[in-house]
């Protein structure tokens, strides 16, 4: 599944992130700790190298992740140069702070009033870009929402005396070729619904899970070790949520089985799972 979900709005985001991007001292990429590859926005990388800017980059929701792997990703990450690299979950009050701090030793002439440090919060969207924000502000000056395109404008607020955080609206690459990558972006509400197919991502989830995490689909939904693919799975939830099409001689509605476990999974009522590992 290759995707093409470009609003208008990220056209006009793409240009002031270049912008930004040019004006800021650090760069703070809000990445999904389930994938942070696949939610790392090829654009924003080439940005940030032709200004030069470091970066540190926010494996967020951290709860939802395996955390072995999110371990062995910030390990890498870590290990890049002109980059920090962190896992935080905002659903923790305390854990954001640990992003600022990580920020200033990579521009660490930027520490006055006539020179605050200025970090720019950029990613694709809902990854919790807006909610970083307002937890370091300790105050929800910026909607927040479970879906993709939130935010539609760059918003600027002063941290400290010495520090300024700008958020940003999610942006996205205009086409994405690599299939994999647009079903893992549709997995986590990345891309807006309407352009995918929900039974397609479900399975495809529930592939991967079946593979890595088969106990998570065992407890919550009854799959055993007999189902062999994605597909099983679905009709596994199906059956066992009682799903079947209405005056169809009760054929099973695997479309609704789909939304079931989507949305299980990005609330994290399955636990904690990774879908990309370093390397892969
Ligand atoms: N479980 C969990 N959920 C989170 C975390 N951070 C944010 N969320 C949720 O993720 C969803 C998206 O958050 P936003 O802050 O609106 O994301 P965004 O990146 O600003 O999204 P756009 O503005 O659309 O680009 C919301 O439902 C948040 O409550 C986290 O650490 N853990
Ligand atoms: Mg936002």
């Amino acid at each position: 599944m290759s995707v093409q979900w470009y609003p208008g709005h990220m056209t006009v985001a793409r240009r002031e992130t270049a912008k930004t991007m040019a004006a800021c001292d650090v760069v703070i990429e809000v990445l999904d700790a389930r994938m942070p590859e696949a939610s790392s926005n090829p654009v924003i990388t080439e940005l940030r190298l032709a200004c030069q800017r470091p970066c540190v980059k926010v494996l967020n929701k951290a709860d939802l992740a395996d955390p072995r792997i999110t371990k062995s990703w910030l390990e890498q990450y870590n290990h890049m140069a002109n980059v920090s690299a962190v896992a935080i979950s905002c659903t923790h009050p305390g854990q954001a702070a640990k992003v600022p701090t990580l920020c200033q030793p990579l521009a660490p002439h930027r520490n006055s009033p006539t020179k605050p440090l200025r970090m720019f919060i950029t990613g694709i969207p809902n990854v919790g870009k807006s909610t970083l924000m307002n937890m370091l502000l300790k105050r929800r000056l910026a909607k927040v929402g479970d879906q993709p395109a939130v935010t539609r404008v760059q918003q600027r607020h002063s941290l400290s005396n010495n520090m300024t955080l700008i958020d940003s609206p999610g942006l996205l690459w205009p086409k994405i070729e690599d299939p994999n990558v647009g079903l893992l972006l549709a997995t986590i509400y990345a891309i807006s619904a309407k352009v995918v197919v929900d039974e397609e991502i479900a399975e495809f989830l529930a592939t991967i899970l079946l593979a890595r995490y088969p106990a998570l689909l065992g407890t919550r939904y009854g799959v055993t070790s007999e189902e062999l693919d994605g597909a099983g799975v679905l009709d596994t939830i199906a059956i066992k949520r009682g799903c079947l099409k209405k005056g169809k001689g009760g054929e099973l509605d695997r479309e609704k089985a789909a939304k079931i476990l989507l949305t299980d999974y990005r609330h994290g009522k399955l636990g904690r799972s990774s879908l990309e590992i370093p390397c892969e």
